[in-house]
């Protein structure tokens, strides 16, 4: 269940009745514009060529003044625009308030990742499981600068600001699994700040509560840590820096530059991420790795060391990236 990544989707599914309304609008509103504004680019093109300096044409005043077609070509047009003034204010006033009954769940947007909260607890980082024909209300907030939440099935965007919460609710009505952004440009990693929403049947969604929820998300979770913290712009392959990669060293013995040899356990991968320079340092490798004491909250370092131990291969946790291991120890 994942969205087609590999097509460029210029016209997102839409899940929700808003969704359809909202395209309903756009469309609409595009047909108008056309309506009006093409018989003026084909009337000042026709007059251009008919009256150009030179033609023979006859150049005398009509003489027809009518009040009723000056009022008319104002009138209609200005009544047709104001129609879609009012159905875009409505669909808007809906968009800003959600029905009394909508299930609450907690967005917390941060460099460069989204966090989100269940009522019951479980939380998960870049992806978001949600019940369909449920109203479901994101109350979003940021841990440090602007970041907007995009849910392109939905129809919906809304900015995370740092100092207050902000609101974005919907409804869907249909199961899949659709892209989630940071629309908003918030600095080095913003294009890796995004995931992706599961719409799913009821009953599935507390089935998933109960199990996927709690346990397998854990190591997705991780790796979700691992990519939004940059660990994985350097320590993958194919990455400008030389680092080495962090598959299968958990358990392994590391040379370190000043003649030791240590073993990858818990407590030195730890020790590492929070403080990898002076006596740390891997043999044969520049000291470019930053210090991530202060920056990594303490619970996120036990689900990315998790994700490590379990890390094996560069493809595990995700099945989608097809790179070969070439892990050199
Ligand atoms: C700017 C690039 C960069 C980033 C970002 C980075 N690292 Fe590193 N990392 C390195 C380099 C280069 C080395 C090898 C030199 C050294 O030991 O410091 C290294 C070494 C390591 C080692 C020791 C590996 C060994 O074989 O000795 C671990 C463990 C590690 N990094 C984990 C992480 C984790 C976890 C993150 C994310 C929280 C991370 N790194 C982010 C560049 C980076
Ligand atoms: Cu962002």
């Amino acid at each position: 269940m994942t969205p087609s990544h590999e097509s460029l989707q210029l016209w997102p599914a839409a899940v929700s009745a808003t969704a359809t309304e909202t395209d309903l609008l756009i469309l609409a509103f595009t047909v108008l514009t056309l309506l009006l504004t093409v018989p003026v680019f084909v009337a000042i093109t026709y007059f251009a060529v008919r009256y150009r300096e030179g033609s023979e044409a006859n150049r005398q005043p009509s003489g027809i003044r009518s009040n009723l077609i000056e009022i008319s070509w104002m009138l209609i047009p200005f009544l047709l625009t104001l129609i879609f003034f009012v159905w875009g204010a409505k669909l808007f006033i809906q968009s800003k308030n959600a029905p009394p009954d909508a299930m609450v769940v907690e967005a917390v947007g941060r460099q460069w990742m989204w966090k989100f909260q269940h009522p019951t607890g479980q939380s998960e980082i870049n992806n978001l499981h949600l019940p369909i024909g449920q109203p479901i209300r994101l109350h979003i907030i940021s841990q440090d600068v602007i970041h907007a939440l995009y849910l392109p099935a939905v129809r919906m965007q809304v900015a995370a600001l740092p100092d207050r919460y902000t609101d974005l609710w919907f409804k869907a009505d249909k199961i899949g699994t659709y892209h989630l952004y940071c629309s908003e440009y918030c600095g080095t990693d913003h294009s890796v700040m995004g995931g992706e929403v599961t719409f799913m049947n009821p009953g599935d969604y507390q089935d998933w509560l109960t199990h996927a929820g709690a346990q397998q998300g854990k190591v997705a979770a991780g790796r979700a840590l691992y990519e939004a913290y940059g660990c994985a712009g350097c320590h993958e392959p194919g990455s400008a820096v030389k680092a080495p990669s962090l598959a299968g060293l958990y358990g392994s013995q590391v040379k370190l530059a000043d003649g030791r040899t240590v073993t990858a356990d818990e407590g030195w991968l730890r020790d590492k991420i929070l403080n990898p320079n002076g006596d740390r340092l891997a043999e044969g490798y520049k000291q470019v790795m930053p210090s991530f004491a202060g920056r990594i909250p303490a619970d996120e370092l036990g689900t990315l060391i998790d994700f490590l131990k379990s890390y094996s291969s560069p493809a595990a946790g995700k099945a989608a990236d097809a790179t070969p291991a070439g892990a050199t120890r």
